[in-house]
């Protein structure tokens, strides 16, 4: 017989009893959520506030019918499925040990490339009063180059000559809130969940775009029925790895196949401009607030841009996850200048957050041994969190005469990684939807570094600062010439010359 217990709704008693469980009556929740992306971060962040707030005593009607949009989501689905819904987010704490929790605010899933029409009228249930988004940086299509909607995508191509089987969120969005017009069902709220800038401007700018060419009878309905709130998200959600599992079934006997594994520390800040009725998010911690952007600005440009400055230079050194690349102390030390020197003269409105402390806070929980948050998960789809992560703080310095050193210093290690290799020799493993364009631009950069800054659609017109070009191109020659970690020692015994 099989020592360990799977998880699942008739395991849940017997579950209860080593591990902390869901005491609200499951069979009671219905989902008043349509999810889009139920992968880690949704399911550690968001899953997370409705399981605690299900079991502060809140309505009932606020669990989450979880969709998984493309091909590849089918296994998260499966398990789902095979779980009733239920997993455990394991919280790797600061001091190694484990708290760990089975979450039950998941209480549909839909595959959607089995059943798009399910996932359309789910999305246009008259109790369906959110629909909620993590669909990636890369997931709202548009061009960082001129701000527009992409329609040369092949699945946007697809979607506008099969709308009853769409394959992007912009085509269930479309039919969706067609369905609600024809049927007299009121609007709901759109909420992005993703790490962008203006996430529900951004969500809402992209849908209209779409609908503008799709259904163009509809663009006045959304304009007013359908509200797109910003927020700033944030936990830290490694992938889960094999040894998870098999840790999670040493310490509780519990058989879950895709654990969550995440840090303590959450936060939501959300604009309230909800259009029909919210969960009372309050209740459990969640912020609201008028404005959220310099939250999401503060959030995006020292905790995610730090991401990715230890993600790139650590790659290049030959480290696998974060808390080992910020162990170096000449990384600590140039990252923490990076935010002082650069980010935070441009952070403005945020009168009364102690900024000090919210980056000591950062460098701890980057720090953290145990979350083990690899590099290779940082580094991905870099071609679309470069430019929300670290091109704002650049432009806002160059527009200012500040420093850029440190950002054009990431850019040209940016560049040298996209060759595939790292410093010892070891091929990177580079995942991101423009991979191909990368290397081959960085291979032609090789003997002229500028050349890299002409993917426009990344880099949109920075390669027009004489400035920029200058510290990038010297930061290039330098790391191709000493290496990273000399380059960082140098800079931060500011005796650089070429400055
Ligand atoms: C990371 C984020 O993807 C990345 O590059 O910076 O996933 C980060 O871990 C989350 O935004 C934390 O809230």
């Amino acid at each position: 017989m099989d020592k360990y217990i799977q998880l699942n709704q008739k395991n849940l008693s017997q579950i209860a009893a080593t591990v902390s469980c869901p005491t609200y009556d499951r069979s009671k929740v219905s989902a008043g959520i349509v999810h889009i992306g139920i992968g880690g971060f949704h399911r550690a962040h968001q899953a997370y506030y409705a399981d605690e707030l299900l079991e502060k005593g809140g309505l009932p009607n606020w669990g989450i019918c979880g969709v998984a949009l493309l091909p590849f989501d089918d296994k998260i689905y499966q398990v789902l499925k095979s779980q009733d819904g239920l997993y455990t987010v394991m919280i790797k704490e600061l001091n190694g040990s484990l708290s760990i929790k089975v979450i039950g605010s998941i209480v549909e899933y839909i595959f959607a490339p089995n059943n798009p029409l399910a996932v359309i009228k789910k999305m246009a249930d008259p109790e369906t009063r959110i629909i909620s988004l993590t669909i990636t940086e890369g997931g709202y299509n548009y061009d960082e180059a001129t701000g527009e909607f992409i329609f040369e995508n092949p699945n946007i191509q697809h979607d506008l000559t099969h709308p009853d089987a769409p394959k992007t969120i912009f085509g269930y969005l479309a039919q969706a809130f067609k369905l609600r017009k024809k049927e007299g069902i009121k609007g709901c709220t759109v909420q992005s969940c993703d790490n962008i800038q203006g996430n529900g401007d951004i969500a809402k700018k992209m849908v209209i775009s779409y609908i503008k060419r799709a259904e163009p009878d509809l663009v006045e309905w959304v304009n007013f029925n359908i509200s797109f709130p910003n927020s700033m998200v944030d936990r830290i959600t490694p992938v889960t790895t094999i040894d998870d599992i098999k840790l999670l079934k040493d310490k509780t006997g519990i058989q879950d196949d895709w654990p969550v594994v995440c840090e303590p520390f959450k936060q939501w800040v959300i604009e309230d401009d909800f259009i029909s009725e919210r969960p009372a998010w309050e209740d459990v911690g969640v912020k609201f607030v008028e404005d959220v952007t310099p939250y999401e600005k503060m959030k995006l440009s020292l905790l995610n841009a730090g991401h990715s400055v230890l993600g790139v230079l650590g790659a290049l050194m030959g480290y696998n996850t974060i808390d080992e690349a910020i162990s170096n102390p000449a990384m600590n030390v140039f990252l923490r200048s990076f935010m002082d020197t650069e980010v935070t003269p441009v952070l403005l409105g945020l009168e009364g957050t102690n900024l000090r402390s919210y980056k000591d806070s950062l460098i701890k929980r980057f720090g953290n041994i145990y979350m083990k948050d690899q590099i290779d998960r940082i580094c991905s789809e870099s071609s679309a969190k470069i430019p929300i992560f670290i091109l704002p703080t650049i432009q806002a310095q160059l527009r200012e005469n500040g420093s850029i050193k440190y950002a054009a210093f990431l850019i040209a290690a940016w560049s040298i990684y996209s060759l595939g290799v790292d410093e010892k020799g070891k091929q990177l493993n580079i995942n991101d939807a423009i991979k191909g364009e990368l290397n081959k631009t960085a291979i032609a950069s090789v003997n002229n570094p500028k050349l890299f800054l002409e993917i426009d659609n990344v880099f949109g017109n920075l390669k027009a600062s004489k400035l920029f070009v200058k510290h990038y191109t010297n930061a290039y020659r330098n790391i191709s010439k000493y290496g990273v970690e000399k380059c960082l020692i140098y800079i931060n015994n500011k005796v650089q010359t070429n400055d």
